[in-house]
């Protein structure tokens, strides 16, 4: 198995440089770009998010490590695709009000572009006011919400009572998702769906269509 410790390393010093050495290396050695993502990317950020919290890494020092991985999955984004296509459904991705995390939103939205939706990208810190209008303007068949807080989730349940409110509720599926996000929050707040990874979060989509 190939070693990814280069990448993951020089993410969390942040050395953006060495960042995108060490993922075209591995591009160039003909590794996986999704490999490098989850082996290499993710992992650094794991041990990011570890260190954020026992106070060994401040919010700087995050942020450094954020922009790394953003730069290397602008490389890696291309690579992931699967190829042209017709869109198999359109959907509205955000992360939720009060909420500015949105690596993982990205990576959602770009595997839900690898396998072939169409995904209008609300950003961050979206109200429920302006997913209900996305919806609405772009006939969205699923809105994908992402939360990376705690205090961020309940958000989640207002987006649903506003979509339930504006009447579009039955035409649309609810997908959320983010670390502190489960299952059975997701019922509780009586979303169609939640998944815990990028990847699961574009099969399911696929499965909430069919
Ligand atoms: Co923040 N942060 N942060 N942060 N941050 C966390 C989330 C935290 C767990 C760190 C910690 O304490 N260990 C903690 C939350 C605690 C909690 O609520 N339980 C935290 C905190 C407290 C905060 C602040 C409050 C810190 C402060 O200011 N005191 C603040 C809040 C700002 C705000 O949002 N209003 C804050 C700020 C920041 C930065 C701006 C510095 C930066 C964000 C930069 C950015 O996103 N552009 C940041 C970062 C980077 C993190 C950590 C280190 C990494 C998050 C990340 O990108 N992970 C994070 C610790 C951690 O998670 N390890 C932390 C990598 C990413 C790929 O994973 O986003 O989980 P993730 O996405 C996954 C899945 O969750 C899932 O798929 C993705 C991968 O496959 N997924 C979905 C995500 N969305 C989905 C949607 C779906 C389906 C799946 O369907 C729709």
């Amino acid at each position: 198995m190939t070693d990814y410790s280069n990448i993951t390393e020089a993410l969390i010093k942040g050395d953006e440089s060495a960042v995108l050495g060490a993922v075209n290396s591995a591009i160039s050695a003909g590794d996986a770009a999704g490999d490098v993502l989850n082996q290499g990317l993710i992992s650094g950020m794991d041990v990011v998010g570890e260190k954020m919290e026992s106070g060994d890494m401040f919010i700087p020092e995050v942020l450094m490590a954020a922009q790394c991985m953003g730069t290397a999955m602008e490389i890696l984004k291309p690579m992931l695709k699967e190829g042209e296509g017709s869109s198999v459904g359109k959907v509205v991705i955000g992360t939720v009000k009060g909420d500015l995390h949105d690596i993982g939103k990205n990576l959602v939205k770009m595997m839900m572009e690898s396998s072939g939706f169409e995904v209008v990208d609300l950003g961050v810190d979206v109200t429920p006011e302006l997913f209900v209008k996305a919806v609405d303007e772009h006939k969205a068949d699923i809105v994908a919400l992402s939360a990376l807080l705690t205090t961020t989730m309940p958000m989640m349940k207002q987006t649903v009572d506003a979509l339930k409110e504006s009447g579009l509720r039955d035409q649309v599926k609810i997908l959320v998702g983010g670390a502190p996000v489960t299952k059975s929050f997701a019922d509780e707040i009586e979303a169609d769906g939640f998944a815990a990874d990028a990847g699961s979060a574009s099969k399911f989509a696929k499965q909430l269509l069919n």
